[in-house]
């Protein structure tokens, strides 16, 4: 062994106590977020795309006796779709692979009542393969809508049907590569074709499906994929088809009570739950006309700007993703109207996001757990480093000073959720003549929260955290002067 002098002793056992005291990290606060939950909160905005046979029979819920060779876009172009996403600023695109009515996307192997019966492509076609490979091209991900409902199918409400499903869902799961979403609907059981019988066929929603082996199949074939549902188990429905969270939104869920399409689950589960047992957050999912599918006479009905700005503020700036619907024509490509519409949100966004005025200002906090936690990590644009107070600290400010007078109407601010969701209250101050002046009071933060507030000048913002369920971890703040 090497000798070791005393004083050296000394002066390392103090450094490594120090660092002990002062750089070890808070302990997580549970549940937390698994490693593709993480992953996919990045995302924060892509596309939904309905498009199936209802584009075709103008319907929403297709009964399905819709007979194939309804389905026939003339100028189906994937690539198109991509490009209007891409340019939309979107991370992704989730298509309803199979919808209500039953008709399938892709050439399935365990059905006639597909694309492979249609007059589209000669029958060749496949439109989740066209779509994998613009999403590719366009550096997109992808993700897949599939209807556990299906009123086309004979055996539905029987359990030869969850053979069928899980078949077909091993095969959209194998056959188009990495998928970043697996999106289940709720709206399940009713009346319907199923192969002729024409009657009313409900299922028990909590066992019928047998979810647990379905998870399995998707886990084991799509490792990173997030699952949605009602009830998750990574994501979960936002309740309400407006596209908004709410001002107190929890990532946090009592997952096991809930199963997909229960009917309280929008009153008891939308905004998630301060001692949810599980990491499940929201996705606000909304359609940017009226309708999911493409109708002509909705073509003048797009949402206006001002509405899906609202929107934008309401799911991304209020911990949850935005999942926009935008419906695909006859001819099988994204409207004009929706793509212009589209375009100017993504350039507004852009510009009103353009510049962090926080950047370069002095941050200073009243409580800093240590050198690797210190409020700089709030400006350094590093998602990955955070401040955070001591154990036993739930309170505390942090105060940015701006290198001069500056007019502002927008503050965004992020908790570090890998060590879960904390914060339980907190309030915005601005310096305004010398004078404190409170701008925003509220309760959770999350992934995201962007907070408006009426434009004014100031040479200083204060973030308080009143309340936590243990000490805070904030990883960024951003200031924003937005149009209006
Ligand atoms: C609902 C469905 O019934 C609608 O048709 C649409 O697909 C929407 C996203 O989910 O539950």
């Amino acid at each position: 062994m090497n000798p070791v002098f005393p004083l050296q002793l000394i002066l390392l056992l103090c450094l490594s106590a120090c660092s002990n005291s002062t750089d070890a990290p808070p302990d997580p606060v549970h549940p937390i977020p698994s490693a593709r939950q993480l992953a996919w909160q990045e995302l924060e905005y892509y596309a939904f795309i309905h498009f199936n046979m209802n584009t075709f029979t103008e319907m929403e819920w297709g009964f399905g006796d819709e007979p194939p060779d309804r389905f026939k876009p003339t100028e189906l172009d994937c690539r198109q779709w991509a490009r209007v996403c891409k340019d939309a600023g979107m991370s992704g695109i989730i298509l309803t692979a199979k919808h209500h009515d039953g008709f399938c996307l892709w050439p399935s192997e365990y059905t006639e009542h597909s694309v492979k019966n249609s007059p589209w492509r000669n029958g060749e076609g496949d439109v989740v393969q066209e779509l994998a490979n613009a999403c590719r091209e366009y550096n997109l991900k992808i993700g897949i809508y599939y209807s556990p409902w299906d009123r086309n199918h004979p055996d539905y409400g029987k359990p030869e049907y969850l053979t069928y499903m899980r078949n077909q869902l091993r095969e959209l799961m194998t056959n188009y590569g990495e998928l970043f979403e697996i999106w289940f609907d709720g709206a399940n059981g009713g009346t319907g074709y199923y192969g002729g019988a024409n009657e009313d066929r409900r299922v028990d929603k909590l066992t019928y499906y047998d979810w647990g082996n379905i998870y399995t199949i998707i886990r084991n074939l799509q490792p990173d994929a997030v699952i949605f549902s009602d009830a998750g188990p990574d994501i979960r429905w936002v309740g309400n088809e407006r596209g908004h969270a709410y001002p107190t939104t929890w990532s946090n869920l009592m997952r096991d009570s809930i199963y997909p399409g229960m009917s309280d689950y929008a009153k008891k589960y939308a905004s998630g739950q301060e001692n949810g047992t599980h990491w499940v957050p929201a996705e606000a999912d909304v359609s940017i006309r009226p309708g999911w599918y493409y109708h002509e006479s909705e073509d003048q009905k797009v949402k206006s700007l001002a509405h899906l700005l609202e929107i934008y503020y309401e799911s991304i700036g209020m911990n949850s993703s935005l999942l926009l619907n935008i419906p695909v024509d006859k001819r099988g490509l994204i409207h004009e109207n929706d793509a212009l519409r589209l375009r100017e949100l993504s350039t507004r966004i852009a510009s009103d996001f353009a510049v962090d005025l926080a950047t370069g200002s002095t941050i200073s906090a009243t409580n800093t757990r240590g050198t690797n936690y210190t409020a700089a990590n709030l400006t350094d644009g590093d998602q990955t480093t955070y401040w955070a107070t001591s154990d036993k600290t739930i309170q505390a400010s942090l105060t940015l000073e701006l290198d001069q007078q500056t007019a502002i109407n927008r503050i965004l601010v992020q908790e570090y959720i890998t060590l879960g969701q904390r914060i339980k209250a907190f309030s915005i101050d601005i310096l305004v003549e010398n004078e404190w002046k409170e701008v925003a009071s509220e309760t959770t933060i999350g992934y995201k929260r962007i907070l408006r507030f009426p434009e004014v000048e100031t040479r200083a913002v204060r973030l308080n955290i009143l309340d936590a369920k243990a000490c805070p971890t904030i990883s960024n703040l951003e200031i924003f002067h937005a149009f209006e």
